[in-house]
């Protein structure tokens, strides 16, 4: 940890935060939390944007945050902006804190903290490493059935066609990014897409700006706790957007 001298107080500036947006993740967060600050991650903060979750996980992230104070702050927003929104939020104010590295997980254990550290390691050599499901030693969850593991493997292979996207896990929210890389795609300013659309449009956006992407192979594990908020409407509304974004791409050049 560096410690920022700033008027009349200290503020403790992170090595690496990670931002973790939630949604009702009540009964995920602790484990969560406590995963990942087993991992000896040195100067890691996690950031919690929770947006006014109904069962209280707001209120339980402050609490985790008071007992463990520089290893946990949380940002509320007042309602549901979806998860794009969130991540852009929560990019940003790890950018504000001076942060080298910034980690993007989700809240629900599909993420396995244990891949937290090694895909830190490859920002050594890569400016962003993209937990992948589909490159060898990677996967979908064994339970997934036949169909859902199809969608997924079609709508990777689609967005990858849509985009000309290297990145074979075109839909991944597990993903590292030296800071450099966010600033270098201006996400502060934000993003076009929300849900799984989002990560597809920030793999485009550091190809277009010539980072050197990495990909880390990790099992994908469902949710067990909660609900997923996954909806067909998200699947067709992401196609169209991501369309769009590539047309504009294209005038660009
Ligand atoms: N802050 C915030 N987090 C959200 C929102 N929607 C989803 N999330 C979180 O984003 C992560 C991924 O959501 P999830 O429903 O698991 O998506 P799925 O894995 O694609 O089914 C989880 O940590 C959710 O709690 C939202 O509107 N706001
Ligand atoms: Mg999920």
């Amino acid at each position: 940890m560096v410690k920022t001298p700033t008027v009349g107080q200290e503020v403790e500036r992170p090595r690496v935060v990670a931002v973790v947006p939630t949604y009702n993740e009540r009964e995920n967060l602790p484990a969560l939390f406590e995963q990942l600050s087993g991992l000896g991650v040195e100067g890691m903060r996690i950031l919690v944007v929770d947006d006014n979750s109904p069962d209280g996980t707001g209120q339980l992230a402050d609490q985790l945050a008071d007992r463990n104070p520089g290893a946990i702050e949380v940002i509320h927003r007042p309602g549901k902006m979806g998860l794009g929104q969130a991540y852009v939020h929560g990019f940003g104010r790890a950018l504000e804190l001076g942060a080298e590295a910034v980690v993007q997980m989700d809240a629900d254990m599909s993420h396995p903290p244990e891949h937290v550290p090694v895909m830190l390691d490859k920002l050594r050599d890569y400016d962003v490493v993209v937990g992948s499901r589909y490159v060898a030693g990677g996967g979908g969850d064994p339970a997934w059935s036949f169909t859902r593991r199809l969608i997924s493997r079609l709508g990777s292979a689609g967005i990858r066609l849509v985009l000309g996207l290297k990145v074979k896990d075109a839909t991944s929210g597990f993903k590292a990014f030296r800071s450099g890389a966010l600033e270098a795609i201006g996400i502060a300013r934000g993003a076009e897409l929300s849900g799984f659309g989002f990560q597809a449009e920030v793999a485009y956006r550091c190809q277009q700006a010539g980072m050197q992407v990495t990909e880390h192979p990790f099992v994908f594990l469902e949710r067990r706790e909660g609900k997923s908020k996954m909806s067909l409407g998200i699947m067709a509304e992401a196609f169209a957007r991501l369309t769009l974004l590539r047309l504009r791409g294209y005038r660009r050049d």
